[in-house]
């Protein structure tokens, strides 16, 4: 066994006595069973036929047959994000490994347990150019959190045990174990690790005391304080231990796009989403805070925008598992190591009720002047689409959203209720996640309705996976909003390329005779009046999927937007003088004068709200 990454020094496991003699592909079963796999996402192939042919007589573990292995890896961390139980993937060599490369990159952006086995040739011809060989250890090391090539039989329980155990603990991520055909097919006597030791790998989960009484220390200082949460807080479970702090402290709360639902957004503390496209008063409420609490985030360019400007009055407390992600981006006085839920557990003990009575009176003047609005109309709105599903299903549903506009609606105005309601990819920003790791969600979990959205434009790269739901005839609610662009990239194009439209446009299929064409029961509303009625109707279906196509407004934009790299003050709120600069044919400087300077009233409003509160 090579260990790539060099960490995986001083592996000790006990209590094993030799086992039956199995063949490596066996072992490969049984390890996975040990493991309690419930279902496995692939796709097989020469290098991995012998495996496939052990795992037919298995009846304890689902392997499901995906149409594309970018499809199989999406649907393994849709799976993992709806559970949170980790993914797992086995696609053969060559092309079914470099057909991985981008869910596993995916996964490790949004910290998400996978373990990925891949086929490789056999171990005598690695490194001959042989037939469907590729160094996919290689490829994939920066983007995996640990990689094995398996080199023999002997070693395969413990790497898999091992892998399994690297892939969820600490930060999860993704972990590729690659499995030459004959040691697949090498044999030895089987046993199951109990245990894993790495003596370079013991994330730390329980925070250090006294970084958690000089945290409370700060926080009980506080006058403006902001909790700024994001995907950690659902990894590790901490919604209650969240709620529970934040109530006790009154303090406002805003997520990032992988912290929506870890608070509940219809409590009277919740901020929405921050950031580029979050609301005008999260970004509002943390430029203007003294006391930043920063709880499972990575401070993430999409929120932060100009790092210097981040939260410029506040001090910074970095709660994180991950050592290498506090002071990355942004410097934090008050770092603490450790387990989301843990830490703030401890933390809420040591924290005293604040009197943000003033505090909290100002952003809610801030949420009345300034609520995420769009304008109806007869044609469809995205953002009417996604309130009405919120209202429909009282916000008890399973959203997996793609890239683009429709993403960022569905994330501001679908209210948010519960942890693992939402499933995105947010660090990598894959266009094609959405049907995938729907998909990979229906086999993890039935409670609740799971709805995937995506764009015309996302929906095409993995619509494949169509097939594979309707084999399976999975209850997904699947919709498409259908808007004729790459609408996010001509956002971008209208407001700071002159409106030049360079390869956006989409000549798209009929798609409801596609999902037809699929097997799938298809509807389709062009009109806003259709929208309640599609929506309950396709509510209504349980016994398999049903797609919707919404054929909605094509030149609408995302609102409120801090364009890259920019502050709160550069922040586009209202559309109108936006849409003037660009109808006169602006370019961004003009566009971002024009609207800063119409903007720079309400900007210095909210300056002024605040600086009130500010004691000088
Ligand atoms: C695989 C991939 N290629 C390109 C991009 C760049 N990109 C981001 S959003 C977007 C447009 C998405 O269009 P569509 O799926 O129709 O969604 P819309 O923005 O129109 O809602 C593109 C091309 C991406 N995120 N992912
Ligand atoms: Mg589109």
């Amino acid at each position: 066994m090579t260990s790539p990454k060099g960490s995986a020094a001083g592996n000790e496991t006990r209590g094993q006595t030799p086992g039956k003699m199995m063949s490596g592909a066996e072992i490969f079963v049984r390890s996975l069973v040990a493991e309690k796999v419930e279902v496995v996402f692939g796709y097989p192939g020469g290098a991995t036929i012998g495996i496939y042919d052990a795992l037919h007589d298995i009846s304890d573990i689902r392997h499901v047959l995906t149409r594309h292995e970018q499809g199989a890896t999406h649907a393994a961390e849709g799976y993992a994000k709806a559970t949170g139980k980790p993914g797992v993937v086995l696609v053969t060599s060559g092309p079914g490994a470099t057909n991985t490369v981008t869910g596993i990159a995916d996964a490790f952006m949004d910290s998400i347990p996978l373990v990925v086995f891949t086929g490789q040739v056999p171990l005598r011809l690695i490194g001959n150019d042989a037939f469907q060989e590729a160094d996919i250890v290689g490829i994939t090391r920066p983007v995996t959190k640990h990689s094995y090539l398996v080199r023999s039989v002997d070693e395969l329980a413990r790497t898999i045990r091992e892998a399994f155990y690297i892939a969820t603990s600490g930060r999860p991520g993704p972990v590729l174990v690659d499995l030459p055909k004959d040691v697949m097919a090498q044999k030895t006597h089987f046993s199951y690790p109990e245990k894993v030791e790495l003596r370079s790998y013991r994330p730390i989960v329980e925070g250090h005391a006294k970084q958690i009484r000089k945290a409370a220390g700060l926080i009980n200082d506080a006058k403006r304080p902001v909790l700024y949460v994001g995907g950690g807080a659902i990894l590790s479970d901490a919604a209650p231990a969240l709620r529970a702090f934040a109530e006790k402290l009154r303090c406002p709360v805003t997520t990032t796009l992988h912290g929506l639902g870890s608070f509940p957004e219809d409590n009277p503390l919740a901020l929405g989403m921050l950031g580029m496209h979050g609301t005008w008063y999260a970004n509002m409420a943390v430029n203007f805070c003294d006391v930043l609490i920063a709880v499972g985030a990575r401070f993430d360019d999409r929120v932060t925008g100009k790092t210097e400007a981040f939260a410029p009055e506040a001090k910074k407390i970095h709660i994180d598992i991950d050592p290498s992600a506090i002071s990355k981006n942004v410097q934090v006085d008050v770092p603490i190591v450790g387990d989301v839920r843990r830490v703030l557990t401890k933390l809420t003990e040591e924290v005293l009720p604040l009197a943000t009575d003033d505090w909290l009176r100002t952003i809610e003047t801030w949420k009345e002047e300034h609520p995420l609005r769009y304008q109806n109309g007869d044609q469809i709105r995205a953002q009417y689409v996604i309130q009405m599903l919120g209202e429909l299903t009282g916000g008890d549903a399973v959203l997996v959203t793609d890239v683009g506009q429709h993403q960022m609606w569905a994330a501001q105005f679908f209210t948010y209720a519960h942890p693992r309601s939402h499933i995105t990819s947010g660090g990598l920003g894959t266009m094609g996640f959405s049907l995938p790791a729907a998909m990979g969600a229906a086999f993890g979990r039935s409670d609740l309705p799971i709805v995937s959205i995506s764009g015309d434009g996302g929906f095409q790269m993995n619509m494949q996976e169509m097939a594979t739901i309707v084999q399976h005839r999975l209850p997904l609610k699947i919709f498409v909003i259908n808007n004729g662009f790459l609408g996010m990239v001509r956002q971008w194009q209208e407001l700071f390329w002159r409106k030049r439209y360079s390869q956006v446009e989409l000549a798209n299929p009929d798609f409801v005779k596609l999902a037809e064409a699929f097997g799938c029961p298809a509807m389709r509303a062009t009109t806003t009046g259709e929208v309640r009625d599609v929506l309950q109707k396709a509510l209504a279906v349980n016994d398999g999927p049903v797609f919707v196509e919404f054929v909605v407004a094509q030149e609408h934009n995302v609102y409120p937007m801090i364009p890259a790299g920019q502050t709160v003050h550069e922040m586009l709120d209202n559309p109108e003088p936006v849409a003037a600069a660009v109808a006169a044919g602006n370019g961004n400087d003009a566009v971002m004068s024009l609207a800063k300077g119409k903007q720079t009233r309400t900007i210095r409003k909210a300056v002024n709200d605040a600086t009130l509160l500010i004691p000088r």
